[in-house]
């Protein structure tokens, strides 16, 4: 059995803990090689930022650690047991950024992986490597291994204080800005250039199911499908595609999904999003087969197959029954 979930943050981690369990395998951890399941996750990269000299990968990382047992689960992201110390050191510094919170076991990771990738490894290389400690139990592939990282283009005041429009980092839009400054457009930049990193086309191409994670459907699963090839291969695949709605009650579970869909003009709502996510079988460019909502939702979504169910990852109990009922709605008999 062979499942190929695209992913991005935290709603990400979470969903593949859910994967794992509903295909018998423990959900943090090494999967034992008895079983025939293999998980592919392909990680949207467009988080990724150099700071202070070292590469972070937000989604890649967010997604080791909690299936690898590691992850703060308070925070969602970063390390459990953390500690500060150089990020107060970099602070007392005045070392830009500040606003961005690195934690000392953290950063032993972007360490690890800065060096390789100047040692010209490719990050999906780096990625393997950090795994082999991290044991997550389903392959974590970058989406792509070239440089591709979302900008939002913002209005702030100029010098003269006539307000400007500038292009910043989605990581000080959301980690700095809260997502609350009005978002003009959001670019994945370098994303046309990009090819899907190694492995990433023959997973979707073999799988016997391709699922969408609950994660932001602009900044995670809209960049993931934003490099070349990838949408063409998910509507080619012999694979049934489901998403999983990340909006619950016209708001996102998590995050500030709104705050970007906003920005690129769809209403927050899972009806919008499965439309903006699109029919494969009956438009040019879709790429849903089935489409999760919550209980008590309905959404009106020509040639794709709705179910509702109760759809908040409460626990990995709550979660593996989503992605079971994903899987199913994918054709897969369990
Ligand atoms: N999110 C925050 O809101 N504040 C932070 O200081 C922060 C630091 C951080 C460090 C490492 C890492 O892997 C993730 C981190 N995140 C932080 C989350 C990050 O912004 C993610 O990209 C988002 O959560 C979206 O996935």
């Amino acid at each position: 059995m062979k499942v190929v979930v695209l992913v991005g943050g935290v709603g990400g981690a979470r969903f593949l803990l859910g994967v794992k369990a509903a295909l018998g395998l423990p959900p943090v951890g090494p999967s034992d090689d008895r079983t025939d399941a293999e998980i592919t996750a392909v990680v949207n990269t467009g988080d990724d930022v150099w700071l202070h000299g070292l590469r972070v990968c937000p989604d890649l990382d967010t997604c080791m650690y909690t299936l690898g047992g590691g992850i703060d689960p308070g925070r969602g992201w970063g390390r459990a047991e953390e500690t500060w110390t150089v990020k107060e050191e970099l602070a007392a510094y005045g070392a830009d950024p500040t606003w961005f919170g690195l934690g000392d076991r953290d950063i032993a990771t972007h360490l690890v992986r800065s060096r390789m990738l100047r040692a010209g490894y490719p990050l999906s290389d780096v990625t393997e490597a950090l795994c082999d400690r991290w044991r997550p139990g389903v392959r974590l592939l970058p989406m792509t291994d070239d440089r591709v990282e979302t900008h939002v283009v913002v209005e702030e005041p100029g010098q003269d204080g006539e307000p400007e429009r500038k292009a910043i980092h989605f990581q000080e839009w959301w980690v700095r800005h809260h997502a609350e400054l009005p978002a003009h457009s959001i670019v994945p930049v370098g994303a046309e250039e990009a090819t899907p990193g190694p492995g990433v086309l023959e997973a979707v191409e073999q799988a016997d199911a391709v699922l969408f994670a609950p994660s932001n459907p602009v900044v995670s699963i809209g960049t993931v499908l934003s490099v070349p090839g990838l949408r063409e291969a998910i509507r080619k695949t012999a694979a049934g595609v489901v998403g999983v709605s990340p909006i619950i009650g016209g708001r996102p579970v998590r995050g500030m999904a709104d705050a970007c869909l906003t920005a690129i003009g769809v209403a927050t709502s899972a009806e919008a999003v499965g439309r903006h996510y699109g029919s494969r079988s009956t438009t040019q460019d879709g790429v849903l087969d089935g489409w999760l909502i919550a209980e008590n939702e309905n959404v009106d979504l020509p040639g794709v197959r709705v179910r509702a169910i109760p759809l908040l990852m409460s626990d990995v109990d709550a979660t593996a029954r989503m992605a079971r009922t994903a899987l199913e709605l994918a054709g897969v008999t369990l």
